[in-house]
């Protein structure tokens, strides 16, 4: 693997490192395929505006057991890891150096599947959350803009096999999104990877 290839994004105020051939097409085939084979996705709810939608696209979320997070109101308990998952985070973790707690799937059936303009910036994945985004099978555009602003600044196509690594502040000043496309496309998993800051409460 060519080192030229890892080197991180020149964006102001964001640490971001794309690693476009993280693993070989032959295991990230494997994973891809025991994915989609052993994946209980779900099609959860958002709340916007006092009306819940379903997500654009599947999920699933993994993680130890004090992992949970809160999200549209509710807190969601994680599933507790597959081998493969369990593998797969030593090995991204490693990569990253940082611990890593927890898992969100997201499946994306064809071009019309998507995740709209967000920050991870949930209280729990603390100030400078750490996210670490393997992506598998179809290629997918990734966009980023800044906090307030309409227009994109920097997209990235994420390949299968590819890992993207942000970190800092970048999540305090710049939203992402996998916008639909009407071109044909593979299904695709994303896995990010964060590490959730345990409470002993819950909301
Ligand atoms: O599918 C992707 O590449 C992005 C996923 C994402 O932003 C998320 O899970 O928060
Ligand atoms: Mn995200």
């Amino acid at each position: 693997m060519p080192l030229f290839d890892d080197l991180p994004l020149q964006l102001a105020d964001a640490d971001l490192t794309y690693l476009p051939h993280w693993q070989p097409a032959v295991i990230a085939d494997q994973w891809l395929q025991t994915l989609l084979a052993e994946t209980p996705w779900e099609q959860p709810l958002v709340r916007l505006h006092g009306r819940d939608y379903p997500v654009p696209r599947r999920t699933a979320w993994y993680g130890d057991p004090q992992a949970s997070y809160g999200y549209s109101g509710l807190q969601h308990q994680p599933l507790p890891w597959t081998a493969l998952l369990a593998g797969i985070r030593q090995r991204v973790a490693a990569q990253v150096g940082a611990p890593l707690n927890a898992v969100l799937l997201n499946l994306y059936r064809d071009g019309q599947d998507s995740m709209g303009w967000h920050s991870d910036d949930e209280a729990e994945l603390g100030p400078e959350p750490l996210i670490a985004s393997l992506s598998l099978g179809g290629v997918r555009r990734f966009d980023l803009r800044r906090k307030g602003r309409g227009r994109i600044e920097h997209s990235l196509n994420l390949e299968h096999g590819s890992l993207l690594v942000m970190r800092g502040r970048t999540q305090h000043h710049w939203q992402h999104q996998v916008a639909k496309t009407r071109r044909p496309c593979e299904p695709r998993i994303n896995l990010t990877f964060r590490w959730i800051a345990c409470t002993t409460t819950t909301s």
